[in-house]
């Protein structure tokens, strides 16, 4: 593993994570592969092996090797539970029932294709696979049965009408409409927060950290979570479709915006103040974590 330090020791670090992490998805959609029909597999494999940041299991496997855990293939399949979630919801939002996407992480997107209906069944499959993904992974780090079940219930619940779910609802009940600050956070909490929280309490229940770990990292996620949405908006508002490799923006959406709601001078401020307040609670943690520090500033200076 690359320890940080030197300018670029960073990219290293997630460049080599990513590789990591790309074996460990690999893993899981072989054995997914046999009980699928052909073209759902393919789907499968178009909408989880096509590329992306690999962020969420990345902060899992940091949070898991920052509370002790080693970093062996285990820990990579634990991460690979929540970017299945990710692909999935990546998937679906780009139906045409949802955002009408057509380009995603540079490519056309899964339905575009393979068809609607075929992406929609390889979405779904892709929600129970996580959960036994989770299980097995869960199985191979030597967890015990209620250690298994407080990480399993996490990834759930962040999945969920409370999480990931119940704030795309409230994405698509908000199109056309101007949010005001409560109802743009509260949205971004379950959309993309809960999920990018759960990677770190997942990393920290499977390592058996202490409550006040577990505790501090999943604000220390929180944090981060909120600070990744105001810099996707940002993103999103002044990089090109090129850049970015998706298509339509929220403009075209008619979405509201941290850039929409602050301006850019005001969401960018706010998305530093969070990465400040990830880092207080990675030191209210207590736990010694260089990886996590440059995750914290990584979110809010990356370029897509
Ligand atoms: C039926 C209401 C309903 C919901 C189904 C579709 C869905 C579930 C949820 C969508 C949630 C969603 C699209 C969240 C977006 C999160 C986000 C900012 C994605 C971009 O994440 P990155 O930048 O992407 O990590 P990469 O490509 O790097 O993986």
């Amino acid at each position: 593993m690359t320890e940080l330090g030197e300018p670029g020791q960073f990219s290293a670090y997630m460049v080599e994570e990513a590789a990591r992490v790309e074996l460990a998805l690999e893993r899981a959609v072989e054995r997914l592969d046999s009980s699928l029909k052909a073209d759902v597999a393919a789907a499968v494999r178009h909408g989880v092996m096509g590329g992306g940041k690999r962020l969420r299991p990345i902060l899992c496997v940091s949070a898991y090797g920052a509370c002790g855990g080693s970093r062996t293939e285990g820990a990579y399949d634990l991460g690979a539970s929540l970017e299945m979630i990710h692909a999935y919801s990546l998937m679906h939002d780009d139906l045409p029932c949802m955002d009408d996407a057509e380009l995603r992480r540079g490519r056309p997107t899964t339905h575009r294709t393979h068809g609607e209906a075929i992406t929609i069944r390889a979405g779904a499959v892709l929600i129970p696979a996580a959960a036994l993904q989770a299980l097995y992974a869960c199985r191979h780090l030597g967890c015990g049965p209620e250690q298994t079940r407080a990480v399993v219930q996490e990834l759930m619940s962040a999945a969920g009408a409370g999480g990931m779910v119940g704030g795309q609802w409230l994405d698509l009940l908000g199109e056309g409409r101007s949010l005001g600050a409560a109802e743009l956070d509260g949205l971004h909490r379950r959309k993309t927060g809960a999920l990018l929280a759960a990677s770190l309490t997942m990393g920290a229940l499977a390592a058996g950290a202490e409550d006040r770990v577990a505790e501090a990292l999943q604000s220390y996620g929180r944090a981060v979570g909120l600070a990744f949405q105001i810099a996707d908006d940002i993103l999103d508002a002044t990089e090109s479709a090129a850049t970015l490799g998706k298509n339509p923006s929220d403009a075209d959406l008619g979405k509201s915006t941290y850039v929409s709601l602050y301006g850019l001078d005001e969401a960018k401020r706010r998305a530093a103040e969070q990465v400040a307040r990830a880092l207080d609670e990675l030191g209210r943690s207590g736990v010694d974590a260089p990886h996590l520090e440059a995750l914290a500033r990584y979110v809010v200076a990356r370029e897509k």
